[in-house]
């Protein structure tokens, strides 16, 4: 069942005439329903442990355009908060988290077993969504990868140049590797949950991989993500895994077999002929139009669309944005891109 839909037949390498597409962020605030459900849970965290609403806004996007995948809602810094850390968001600003810098804050965090226990109403969201989606809807799964959620666990908040991480990385490797390994265990015991709760493919976001230089890059964003990858699949040899080392640059060429990922996807600094080259050959890219002709629209977004529709076109392409959707894009900016996916 299910081998048959068009994101999993890209996972497994399959070139399409017309590309699967889904958004990062599609179920957000430049949705008025979104933002009508938000405000019924009345805050973000809620809205994200609350099964019902947060697969009510997971859904919406599929019903109004039909994607092809729905990607859970939740947030990637749900795992700091399983493993102890105090969150919440500030409105207008974005989340905070209590910081950990030094071998007493590590040690005072939860083992990496006891996240299920915060984490259960997430898994009852996926199991919600798997029996409600569209029969041909992939519904995708996700964690943000060790170096990432790191940076706001060190740090408490979301930095430019993630200086507090590089900073304890340096002056304190032994925390900083403790706290590398304690989120890695996690988000393995985490992401096998959600498939076991039925996440048909896992993504593993690395937002802020471009600032790990050299070693560092190796070190931090390949071996994680190599060994999450290798504890899923073996427990799920079937699950695909996309990894998304944001502004990894010339880094992209060769993350695939590096990792072991299915997929890798680009932000929208690559140039879609280059990655076309040097990544698609080496597996199924998604990617990876700017979020900004979300808001500008106009002809730029079309000749953009089928632009890097047409760059892929030789091998296993799954559209998607470089990045999250903006809340102030423009909803009916999303049909018209999709329009000239499929049109
Ligand atoms: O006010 C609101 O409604 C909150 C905005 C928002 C949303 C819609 C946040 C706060 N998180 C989310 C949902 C979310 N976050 C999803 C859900 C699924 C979907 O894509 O539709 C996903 C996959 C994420 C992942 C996430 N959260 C990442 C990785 C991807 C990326 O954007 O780079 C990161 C870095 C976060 C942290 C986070 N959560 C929220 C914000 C504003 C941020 C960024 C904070 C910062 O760096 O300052």
């Amino acid at each position: 069942m299910g081998n048959d839909k068009t994101i999993l037949k890209a996972l497994r390498g399959e070139t399409q005439a017309v590309p699967p597409v889904w958004m990062m962020r599609q179920a957000g605030r430049y949705l008025p329903e979104y933002r009508a459900t938000r405000a019924q849970a009345g805050d973000f965290l809620s809205l994200c442990y609350t099964p019902e609403l947060a697969a009510e806004v997971t859904l919406q996007p599929i019903r109004r355009y039909g994607f092809d995948a729905a990607i859970l809602f939740a947030d990637i810094l749900l795992v700091p908060q399983a493993l102890g850390a105090e969150l919440w968001f500030v409105t207008g600003e974005g989340p905070r988290l209590s910081t950990i810098t030094d071998a007493a804050g590590l040690s005072a965090l939860k083992p990496a077993e006891a996240i299920h226990e915060t984490l259960s109403p997430v898994y009852e969201t996926v199991r919600i969504l798997s029996r409600t989606l569209p029969k041909h809807t992939t519904l995708i799964g996700f964690a943000g990868a060790p170096w990432t959620v790191a940076t706001y666990m060190i740090a408490g908040r979301g930095t430019p140049d993630q200086g507090p991480a590089h900073a304890l990385k340096a002056e304190d490797r032994a925390t900083f590797n403790g706290l590398i390994e304690r989120i890695t265990d996690a988000t393995i015991a985490y992401l096998s949950m959600q498939i076991e709760a039925g996440a048909e493919v896992v993504k593993l976001f690395d937002s802020w991989a471009g600032s790990l230089r050299g070693e560092d890059f190796d070190t931090y964003a390949v071996a994680p993500a190599r060994r999450i990858i290798a504890a899923l699949k073996d427990r799920h040899p079937d699950i695909p895994v996309i990894a998304f080392p944001r502004e990894a640059k010339d880094r992209y060429e060769g993350f695939t077999r590096a990792t072991g990922a299915d997929c890798v996807a680009l932000d929208n600094s690559v140039d879609a002929d280059w990655a076309a080259t040097h990544v698609q050959r080496e597996g199924c890219v998604q990617g990876n139009l700017d979020p900004r002709h979300m808001v500008t629209g106009g002809p730029d977004l079309v000749s953009e669309t089928r632009r890097i529709v047409e760059a892929f076109s030789g091998g296993p392409h799954i559209f998607n944005l470089g990045h999250g959707i903006t809340p102030d894009a423009d909803p009916d900016n999303v049909q018209k891109m999709i329009d000239a996916i499929r049109g």
